[in-house]
């Protein structure tokens, strides 16, 4: 298998991430797309995937996956053990819903105010932005980690009391939000306890 992606960029991170917790991490290939260099925008590589953007998983029959929950639910088929997205109906679900309201409200509203309303990748990358949407955006990335912080009292993670991708996505979301200089208010001290343990997975120095 080979993952097309930008080492070091948030969501390649959630993929790997994924592969390192799936003991997956050395049975892909990765091939750097360069993303700041806008290569991610050149006809070739929008063959693979249309939408101009990384990561993309490619199978060794040639399918080509993208957008990290799709490539998350094949890792976690491919090899059941540890289990990232539950394995009951009722667990599937909290974490699909966990999951979803991380990556919108978190990781993809930090993403908006950094390509929005800073600088960004540059002028060559950031072609269409509008600062005011990407300020509000901010607020809903702030809104979302309070909402994180206080869903964290009460469990260790997420989703419950087991790791699972939407901590992999929070954990992409919060490096990102550090880099875009979005502060965490002091008294997030919850997510930032979550933060501590999630790093001192082996996962984390795996995938880096
Ligand atoms: N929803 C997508 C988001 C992927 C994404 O935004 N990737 C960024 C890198 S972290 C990218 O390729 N950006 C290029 C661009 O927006 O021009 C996923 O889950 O894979």
């Amino acid at each position: 298998m080979e993952v097309y992606e930008f080492k070091g960029f948030p969501n390649p991170t959630r993929v790997r991430l994924a592969l390192a917790e799936k003991g997956l991490f050395d049975a892909v290939k990765f091939v750097q797309v360069n993303v700041p260099e806008g290569e991610h925008r050149k006809p070739e590589f929008f063959v693979i995937n249309p939408s101009g953007i990384v990561p993309v998983l490619e199978l060794e029959d040639g399918t080509q996956i993208s957008e990290c929950s799709a490539i998350k639910e094949y890792l976690d088929h491919a090899k059941g053990d540890p289990d990232l997205m539950g394995q009951t109906p009722k667990s599937r679900v909290v974490i699909a819903m966990m999951q979803h309201k991380v990556e919108a409200g978190f990781l993809d509203a930090v993403a908006a105010y950094f390509h929005h309303a800073t600088a960004g990748l540059g002028s060559d990358i950031e072609t269409h932005q509008n600062a005011a949407w990407g300020e509000r955006q901010k607020e809903t990335a702030l809104n979302t980690m309070a909402w994180m912080n206080d869903l964290l009292a009460d469990q260790d993670y997420l989703a419950g009391d087991q790791f699972t991708i939407a901590d992999i996505t929070a954990m992409a979301g919060f490096d990102f939000a550090g880099f875009a200089q979005i502060d965490m208010p002091a008294e997030f001290t919850q997510f930032a306890t979550w933060r501590d343990r999630v790093v001192a997975r082996p996962s984390v120095k795996i995938a880096a």
